[in-house]
């Protein structure tokens, strides 16, 4: 599989692209100034999280509050979805609306600082916490792979405040610097935050960090959409290469056509059939 002449000694070796023609290329992140991108890592290093605030204007929320409304029918199957949270998965195999949140120059300049090249999307769901709704289990999303911990992220995740969150319509309840926590769970005395922040809105944060929706004590439903991505060589939570049509992944960006899966994490992960992915699409 080399693809000159040298000795192949190690699976190092192998590293440059499977396929000559296709090659990897920046993702959209190498369009956002590096000072702020450093200014991103020096606040996930510390705290495991950063907050962009107002990434999409008043439209955008109102169109992808349009477009989801008419999923948001089935409540949760048990407490970890919520008995009073809707949620809509495989988002991209449903709508467009939501492809800019998916691959945003700001989330992708960071994970191309977190991640490996040719990370991968995890998955992509709206997430409607009803009024009623109690606080979501505590957890940190890339611990259901048996990785022991501390450790670095496996993933990392966004949410996307469409509406407004505030401190009892369930905003995203965060554990500051509990990403670099080993083994142990939260407490009732460790300190938490409640994402407060206008819809427009996104917070980003790593695998590691411990974190829950929380508690609808309001009148008003609080619709985010979430969107994670995890390192090339981990089984992503949705099989979009499964429910994405070949249509839909000629029809979505570069990024997001490299993170459903149509990529190589070298040497050889992804393959199909012993050939690149993105062969499929010249079918
Ligand atoms: O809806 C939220 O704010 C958080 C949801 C979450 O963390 C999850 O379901 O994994």
């Amino acid at each position: 599989m080399s693809t000159d002449d040298e000795p192949v000694t190690t699976l190092e070796d192998l590293r440059g692209d499977l396929a000559g023609r296709y090659k990897w290329a920046p993702s959209g992140g190498a369009s956002v100034d590096p000072a702020a991108v450093d200014a991103d890592l020096a606040a996930i290093e510390s705290d495991g999280y950063v907050i962009w605030e107002n990434l999409l204007g008043a439209d955008e929320c109102r169109q992808i509050k349009e477009i989801v409304a008419p999923w948001l029918v089935h409540p949760g199957r048990n407490a970890f979805e919520g008995r009073r949270t809707q949620r809509v998965y495989s988002l991209l195999s449903r709508t467009r609306v939501c492809d800019r949140l998916v691959d945003h120059p700001r989330v992708l300049a960071v994970l191309d600082r977190i991640l490996m090249d040719n990370y991968l999307l995890s998955a992509l769901q709206a997430i409607n916490i009803q009024p009623g709704e109690a606080a979501q289990l505590a957890h940190h999303d890339d611990g259901f792979y048996p990785v022991p911990r501390p450790r670095a992220p496996l993933a990392a995740a966004t949410i996307w405040a469409i509406d407004d969150f505030t401190a009892d319509n369930g905003a995203t309840v965060l554990y500051p610097g509990s990403h670099r926590w080993g083994r142990r769970r939260p407490e009732p005395d460790d300190p938490s935050l409640p994402v407060v922040m206008p819809a427009g809105s996104c917070v980003f944060f790593v695998g590691t960090l411990w974190h829950g929706g929380g508690a609808n004590s309001s009148a008003d439903a609080r619709l985010a959409v979430t969107a994670q991505y995890c390192q090339p060589w981990l089984r992503p939570m949705e099989a979009f290469t499964l429910s994405i049509s070949r249509d839909i992944a000629r029809a979505v960006s570069d990024d997001i056509r490299r993170m459903i899966g149509y990529s190589i994490h070298p040497p050889f992960v992804g393959a199909v059939d012993g050939l690149h992915p993105l062969r499929l699409l010249d079918q």
